[in-house]
């Protein structure tokens, strides 16, 4: 039964179908399907392949940005869903999230938003094509225990360092953490940027947060 809708969800964002997308993330919920599962076995394999054939030169852009738009509407639907389920009282810290400057990638960077709201961070989301002045700004003015840089582009990846950058002369570095995420962010790359971890999805991002605040309150 899942994985027929699963592979209903994937097939609704490959032919670029918000209206079905959203229904099926609905009936997903219906069926008591965990949000992230959906995303994670149904929509997200849907939108990967897109890319891949897109990358190949078998899919324009016009075509791409309709299975974003596809994504974006099933993803709609599941986020209260998800926000309801990680509910908590308590605040674990304050994140500054954004993508780096010239990247406008957001699905990604929104679903983390998510999750780690829903699970007791204080998320502030400065959007897309962020520069570092303004992540450095914003983690100054709220006092945030951590900035999240997310780039989907290799060329965009650079921002991720010089936001590190940034954030290493304004001085609030080392408190402040610095974490990156994206399609083609590596450990290698995170390593070579002096960032203070990286993760490759919501769920790895949530942990490597818990664990920086949790370090950071021991230290
Ligand atoms: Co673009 N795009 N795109 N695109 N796009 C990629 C990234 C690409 C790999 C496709 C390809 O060619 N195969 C390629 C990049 C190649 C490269 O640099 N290596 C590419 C390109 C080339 C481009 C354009 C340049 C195309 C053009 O104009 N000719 C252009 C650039 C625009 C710009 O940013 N300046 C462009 C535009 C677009 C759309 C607008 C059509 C659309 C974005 C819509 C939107 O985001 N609102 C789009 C899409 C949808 C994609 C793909 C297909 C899917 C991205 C996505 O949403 N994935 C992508 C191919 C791919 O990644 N396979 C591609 C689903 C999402 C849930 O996963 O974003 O990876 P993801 O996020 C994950 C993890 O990466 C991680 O957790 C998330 C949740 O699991 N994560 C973090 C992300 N951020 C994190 C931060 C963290 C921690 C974890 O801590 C802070």
């Amino acid at each position: 039964m899942s994985q027929q809708l699963f592979q209903d969800m994937r097939q609704s964002i490959i032919d670029g179908a918000p209206e079905r997308a959203a229904s099926l993330a609905q009936a997903a919920l219906t069926d008591g399907v965990d949000p992230l599962d959906a995303i994670n076995q149904g929509f997200a394999a849907g939108i990967t392949f897109a890319g891949d054939q897109f990358g190949k030169g078998e899919m324009f852009l016009p075509d791409l940005l309709a299975c974003a738009e596809a994504m974006q509407s099933a993803v709609k639907i599941l986020e209260p869903e998800m926000l309801k389920r990680g509910s908590q009282r308590e605040t674990l810290g304050k994140i500054v999230l954004g993508t780096a400057k010239g990247d406008i990638h957001d699905i990604g960077k929104n679903l983390i938003a998510t999750i780690l709201s829903a699970h007791g961070f204080q998320v502030f989301d400065l959007g897309t094509s962020v520069t570092p002045e303004r992540f450095v700004a914003k983690a100054r003015e709220v006092d945030a225990d951590l900035v999240g840089i997310s780039a989907l582009l290799t060329t965009t990846m650079a921002g991720q360092k010089a936001v590190i950058e940034a954030l290493d002369q304004s001085g609030l570095r080392p408190r402040v953490k610095a974490i990156i995420g994206g399609a083609a962010v590596t450990a290698k790359w995170a390593a070579e940027i002096r960032a203070d971890g990286h993760a490759r999805n919501a769920i790895d991002a949530l942990d490597l947060a818990r664990r920086l605040v949790a370090k950071a309150g021991a230290a």
